[in-house]
């Protein structure tokens, strides 16, 4: 039984996202639009110190025409029966299904579509069993992803420890650069306060080992879901940009055009408008 309604409950919304209004817990489900750069769980905890966006992913999230930027692809990894794709439902379908999962099969994604800084913005989130048996996928499981996100059950230790492990070979198998790390512990809302502390001293040992930022999760009570996504996202969206300015990819519409050229355009252009109006003035 979710604990919060939707403004408009017809279908699935379309963009612009409604907004969600929180009825009777203190989770924040948020929207898929964001403004303002995400905080992360904790400051200590990430290797992502930044506290806005970058100047120039805002300058070019003004650029009139809207540009296209690739979508996010964010997979997530851990052991079977971690919450993989308990958090990933959570997040995306508002709802948790108690015991009724079955394990995985092979791969599923899902795609969610932001608004960041009023730029469309698309993330794909790929959920694995993460069975042996299914290796000869990984490869394209993990191939050009933007962000790795290990999940660990809280209350299993062992599943952080093989953490390190499933992102070695994540890391092995995508080569592209930079990516971003999260190290996800599920299953908070089992955790007494004392549990909670003794895992959490191990994960931040983990987090910093690995160059991840950590968040506790509950698929079960949503707590800090929607919020670790939305910090994904907005990560993966600055990043994205900077690394496009970077290698001047294409990123607008029509295709062929780049981000940075068409601030050379309109600059250009405002430039020779200038001398118009300069001239005019002398004349
Ligand atoms: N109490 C609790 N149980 C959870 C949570 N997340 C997942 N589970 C349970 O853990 C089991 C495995 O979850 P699942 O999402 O299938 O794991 P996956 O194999 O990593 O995709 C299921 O029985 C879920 O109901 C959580 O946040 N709290
Ligand atoms: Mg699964």
């Amino acid at each position: 039984m979710p604990l919060y309604r939707k403004h408009k409950s017809s279908g699935r919304p379309k963009l612009p996202r409604t907004s969600y209004e929180v009825l009777n817990n203190n989770v924040d489900y948020g929207t898929r639009q964001i403004d303002h750069y995400p905080r992360p769980y904790s400051c200590q905890v990430t290797p992502y110190r930044e506290l806005d966006f970058s100047e120039r992913t805002k300058r070019a999230a003004q650029a009139v025409v809207p540009f296209l930027l690739g979508p996010c692809k964010a997979i997530f990894i851990g052991d079977v029966a971690t919450g993989k794709t308990s958090l990933v439902h959570r997040f995306c379908h508002e709802s948790f299904e108690g015991n009724d999962y079955t394990a995985t099969i092979g791969l599923d994604f899902e795609v969610e579509r932001f608004q960041v800084l009023n730029q469309a913005y698309t993330l794909q989130i790929w959920d694995t069993a993460g069975h042996e048996r299914f290796k000869c996928i990984a490869q394209s499981y993990y191939r050009n992803a933007s962000a790795i996100v290990v999940v660990f059950d809280m209350t299993r230790p062992d599943s952080l420890l093989n953490g390190k492990r499933w992102l070695d070979e994540a890391l092995r198998l995508n080569s592209r650069t930079p990516v971003l790390k999260f190290l996800v512990g599920t299953k908070k809302d089992l955790l007494d306060d004392q549990a909670l502390c003794d895992i959490e001293l191990e994960a931040i040992k983990m987090a910093y080992e690995i160059n991840a930022e950590y968040w506790p999760v509950s698929a079960r009570t949503g707590e800090n879901v929607t919020k670790l996504f939305r910090r994904l996202t907005a990560l993966a969206f600055d990043y994205g940009v900077q690394r496009a300015m970077e290698t001047n990819e294409s990123l607008l519409q029509p295709p062929g055009n780049s981000l940075l050229n068409l601030y050379f355009l309109r600059k250009e252009k405002k430039e020779k408008k200038f001398l118009k109006c300069f001239n005019c003035t002398i004349n």
